[in-house]
């Protein structure tokens, strides 16, 4: 076999937001991906670092601290432990789990900014911003809220409205109130320094689209190349917050740097940090080397709202920085839903990891195997409880599981686990071993390919291929003719048996060690998986254990039962009626032109859960409009409904699609949405006032 040159590679995985615990969403979209990669190059005795950390800058964990009346460093130091923790039960074996809190991580961060900002690469620029009076201080997008402009509901954020998707500036907003002090917040003139990414844009198209066509996953490759298409804008990489890594000029007073310019930098702190620990070089990991070829391999694993920042901007950032090498790929996945509905923090909608390891204590092998099953690796995908249990019991219980304890029962009931020595083989033994001896590099391949469902089916299919040979040769029955028969075929077995030891390592690995303690095997090598003769006559086997208890229905009605009630507690309080708005003049309301109309065509807006696209006849022209009302109608059912629009409406782009008008909708004290219409039908383009 050629000799395999040794690789270097650097494995960052997405660092988690320390605003609160992990659920199953973050380990298929990012950790157990990274986890199954980093394992595998391990075992190929390439050289491996794996870096991960709690991410604990941003206005999310600020506002969190708000909410609960307590400090960002008391929310990240609560769950930075959580998270920490969670992770090492689990088994994803990071070669450090660091956080961006500390001393080490501000420095570099601050070395990294000034670097660029030495070199002239920011643009500074001043603009108005919104200030909080009571509470001296500028109001980052989401401290800042409003009517929104588009479908005039309450609540809109600065950076976007929730209810209808589109994205604002906080300028955009009717009414803005700061969250901080309820009031009304005031314009104020700030400076900040903006990346200007559209320098980097021929690079980028070049190093990306060019260069990395054939090897980046297609849902990776369509969102950068449209991000690309629409031409890169200059990004702001300060913010007037409380809390992050201070800008580091005498003229920042106050400033932070934005989160997304020193939160990948993390993965370069957590580098130094481990090699602080550990008496390394973290420089070989993450500096281009005197030759090219001994660079090291960066691959980042996150999830696909990750995308932007992992292959344009923190990009642009190094190769302007200049010394560091970059992403070689970035294997974003995309989306895990829960029981037909998004996961979710904030509505406790969510299989929390910290909480299935309590209930499920020592089974983290059979979440992670059902989580690889269902990878979001092209799609989104969706986890259930009855899929859960069905994949245990069906897959991992009734077939590795079984096959295993019918190998060991039956090596021990007749020959007192040993292994025994085979007598000449029958075809069907050496086709067994002859498809055994591949599936080593099929499941390298998909590995490499960042297939990793498909690597696990690979895994699965040497269980299916030992539990269906033990069918065909029977030596439960043979054990009465032909004790020498029967000596082979456990034999052949105990082979196919070891094989799947080694190769459980980077899918299963609490299941692996368990199998080498049964099987007393000390031969650990994935180079030598593959090969018919793992064990050899003579050798003592272990105790028979269990490696697999089926799910039982309790358990997964005990978890419906807990996601039922956590929407029930998520239920939007039954707010009061809304106070009465401040008076307008008649002018203001005549100014309006509100007309009846009939919707004569409807359909979904792609990639939105809230937007429906009208067509309406307004009795003087045919119009789209663009609707927050998916949650309520179904498109075929409100054909031909009469509605009442606002037809002199400013037209808006919402999610690409212009938007002329608005229709007049009633919202109920649960935010249910209802058509205003005359009672009697008449005629499209009738005046309403
Ligand atoms: N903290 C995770 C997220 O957006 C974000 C990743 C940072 S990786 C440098 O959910
Ligand atoms: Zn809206």
């Amino acid at each position: 076999m050629k000799a395999q040159e040794t690789k270097r590679f650097t494995i960052t995985s997405a660092l988690p937001y320390a605003n609160g615990p992990l659920h199953i969403g973050h380990l298929a979209g990012a950790y157990i991906p990274s986890d199954i990669f980093a394992r595998f190059q391990r075992l190929k005795k390439h050289d491996v670092l794996h870096v991960c950390g709690s991410d604990e800058h941003g206005a999310a964990i600020t506002i969190k601290a708000k909410k609960e009346g307590s400090t960002p460093q008391q929310i990240v130091d609560k769950y930075h432990f959580q998270i920490m923790e969670s992770f090492k039960e689990f088994g994803i074996a990071f070669d450090i789990y660091h956080r961006t809190s500390t001393h080490i991580h501000h420095e570099l961060s601050q070395e990294f900014f000034l670097n660029l900002y030495n070199k002239g690469e920011f643009i500074e620029k001043i603009s108005e911003q919104y200030y909080d009076e009571d509470f001296n201080q500028f109001l980052a997008d989401r401290y800042i809220i409003g009517t929104c402009p588009n479908c005039h509901s309450e609540g809109a954020y600065g950076d976007q409205c929730e209810k209808c998707g589109t994205s604002l500036n906080p300028t955009d907003l009717i009414n803005p109130i700061s969250t901080l002090s309820g009031k009304s917040p005031v314009l104020r003139e700030t400076k900040h320094w903006y990346l200007p990414l559209d320098k980097y844009q021929d690079f980028l198209e070049k190093w990306l689209i060019e260069g990395k066509k054939d090897i980046l996953k297609s849902n990776v490759f369509g969102q950068c190349s449209s991000w690309l298409k629409s031409g890169l804008q200059a990004r702001s990489m300060t913010r007037d917050l409380d809390w992050g890594v201070d800008v580091p000029l005498k003229e920042a007073e106050g400033k932070k740097l934005y989160v997304w310019l020193d939160a990948p930098i993390g993965y370069i702190s957590a580098s130094k940090q481990w090699a602080l620990d550990t008496n390394n070089d973290w420089e070989k990991y993450w500096k281009i080397q005197a030759d090219p070829k001994d660079n090291a391999h960066l691959i980042h694993f996150i999830g696909k709202d990750n995308i932007v920042f992992h292959c344009i901007i923190f990009p642009a950032i190094l190769k302007a920085h200049g010394d560091y090498i970059l992403p070689e790929n970035i294997p974003a996945n995309e989306f895990l839903n829960l029981e037909g509905d998004k996961l979710s923090t904030s509505r406790n909608h969510a299989v929390w990891l910290h909480e299935y390891l309590n209930e499920f204590p020592q089974r983290q092998d059979e979440l992670r195997y059902v989580l690889t099953s269902i990878l979001p690796e092209t799609s989104d995908s969706e986890f259930t409880w009855k899929d859960f249990q069905a994949r245990i019991n069906n897959e991992l219980v009734a077939i590795f599981g079984n096959f295993i304890n019918r190998v060991m029962v039956l090596s021990h009931k007749y020959f007192d686990g040993k292994v025994m020595e085979a007598s000449a083989l029958t075809e069907n033994d050496r086709n067994v071993l002859e498809e055994l001896a591949h599936y080593p590099e099929k499941i390298e391949k998909s590995i490499n390919d960042y297939r990793f469902r498909e690597a696990l089916s690979h895994f699965i299919n040497v269980a299916r291929l030992g539990n269906k040979y033990l069918a065909e040769e029977e030596p439960w029955k043979v054990i009465k003719t032909d004790e020498e028969r029967v000596k082979t075929v456990l034999n052949v077995s105990l082979q196919i048996a070891s094989n799947l030891a080694i190769l459980a390592l980077p899918f299963l690995p609490f299941t692996a060690e368990k199998l080498f303690a049964m099987l007393n095997q000390t031969q650990k090598d994935w180079d030598n998986a593959g090969k018919p003769d793992l064990l050899q006559p003579g050798h003592q086997l272990g105790d028979v254990q269990l490696l697999f208890e089926k799910i039982t229905d309790e358990q997964v009605q005990f978890q419906l039962d807990k996601l039922a009630q956590a929407k029930i507690d998520n239920q939007p309080a039954k707010s009061e009626t809304s106070a009465a708005k401040s008076n307008i003049s008649f002018d203001d309301f005549s100014a309006m032109d509100i007309r009846t109309g009939k919707i004569i065509a409807a359909e979904k807006v792609a990639k939105t859960k809230k937007l429906l696209k009208l067509t309406i006849d307004t009795g003087i022209d045919q119009r789209t409009v663009v609707s927050g009302i998916a949650e309520f109608y179904q498109p075929d059912e409100i054909i031909g409904k009469q509605v009442s629009i606002l037809i002199n409406l400013e037209p808006r782009a919402i999610k690409g699609i212009q938007s002329q008008g608005m229709i007049l909708m009633a919202e109920d004290n649960n935010g249910k949405l209802s058509f205003v219409a005359p009672l009697d039908d008449i005629n499209p383009g009738s005046t309403i006032r």
